[in-house]
């Protein structure tokens, strides 16, 4: 992808991922303690510290860091989203929804700890979620940020969020979609809650209005290019590389971008979307949005 001109070119992505991503890690850690009952703090902890890329808590932090917040101030609600994120995967890999048997390389929550446990530790990250931003808040955060932060997270998952994504995207199901009804889905179950962390961030890291609605245009535009970019995967990746997705159900008869719009354009729709997440950036100071930006272009260019 060519520089812009909102970033340095020297920025190292992969170190400031990787520095974020154990960050997150380890507070996440903390977050979630072993203690009574052992068998439910078992089941959060085995899907949340299984891996993942963390790009939600990632964007979280970037997005404060941007608006001159700091990554503390950010952490509560990096977690916050990222709990949301694992509960979301455990209850869609449930036999009542996808029912899939690997997740991040594991065998998946239900598979390790039965169906009833792996409920119960999604309901109980969701409330963890809110919980810890309410109770981690750092003195300087004044309480009505804190509140749009909460109801930024609640509206990212709840019936007009995740929940509204996940229940289109059951009911079309074995029916032909077409663009618009593809994007409702991907806006709603992935494109949301990314742009719910990136507000936050911000919000936290003490942006005025006008960059709050940057960033979110910006996570909005980041959101959907990362599903563009998943759809894009599905049709190019070898078959070899095809075979190692065993359990994993690229059904040919599944809506995506490709199919829709043709290959061509859908790369191009992606290229569109990291130009106008670009644009978003541009009244940000360069330094301070190099993240962003990078990020933006690794979820174009990833190969996975
Ligand atoms: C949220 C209350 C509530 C219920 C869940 C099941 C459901 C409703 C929604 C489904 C949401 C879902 C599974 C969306 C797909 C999101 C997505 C793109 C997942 C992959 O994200 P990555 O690539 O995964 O960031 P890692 O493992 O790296 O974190």
């Amino acid at each position: 992808t060519r520089p812009g001109r909102s970033a340095p070119a020297e920025f190292d992505l992969e170190e400031y991922m990787s520095c974020k991503a154990r960050r997150v890690n380890e507070a996440l850690d903390r977050a979630v303690p072993l203690r009574h009952p052992e068998k439910i703090h078992e089941s959060m902890r085995y899907s949340l510290l299984a891996g993942g890329k963390r790009v939600r808590p990632v964007l979280a932090i970037a997005a404060c860091e941007l608006v001159g917040g700091t990554e503390d101030a950010a952490m509560p609600a990096a977690c916050a989203a990222e709990m949301i994120h694992t509960m979301s995967l455990i209850h869609d890999d449930l036999p009542c929804m996808d029912d899939d048997r690997l997740r991040r390389g594991k065998p998946t929550n239900h598979v390790a700890f039965g169906e009833d446990t792996a409920v119960l530790a999604g309901d109980a990250l969701l409330a963890l979620a809110f919980e810890h931003v309410a109770r981690s808040r750092p003195p300087a955060l004044a309480p009505d940020r804190l509140l749009r932060v909460l109801s930024e997270l609640g509206s990212a998952v709840g019936s007009e969020g995740l929940v509204a994504g996940q229940i289109v995207d059951i009911a079309s199901e074995g029916k032909s979609i077409d663009l618009r009804e593809l994007e409702y889905i991907h806006v709603h179950k992935t494109a949301r809650l990314l742009e719910a962390a990136a507000v936050c961030g911000a919000i936290v890291g003490g942006a005025e209005d006008g960059a709050v609605e940057s960033v979110r245009k910006y996570a909005r535009c980041v959101g959907l290019l990362f599903q563009v970019v998943d759809d894009i995967l599905d049709v190019t990746k070898t078959s070899e590389e095809l075979g190692k997705t065993a359990g994993k159900d690229l059904a040919a008869d599944k809506a995506t971008y490709p199919k829709l719009m043709g290959l061509g354009r859908a790369r191009q729709f992606a290229a569109e979307l990291v130009g106008k997440a670009e644009e978003e950036l541009a009244g940000f100071d360069a330094r301070k949005a190099a993240p962003l930006y990078h990020l933006a272009h690794f979820i174009a260019d990833r190969q996975n």
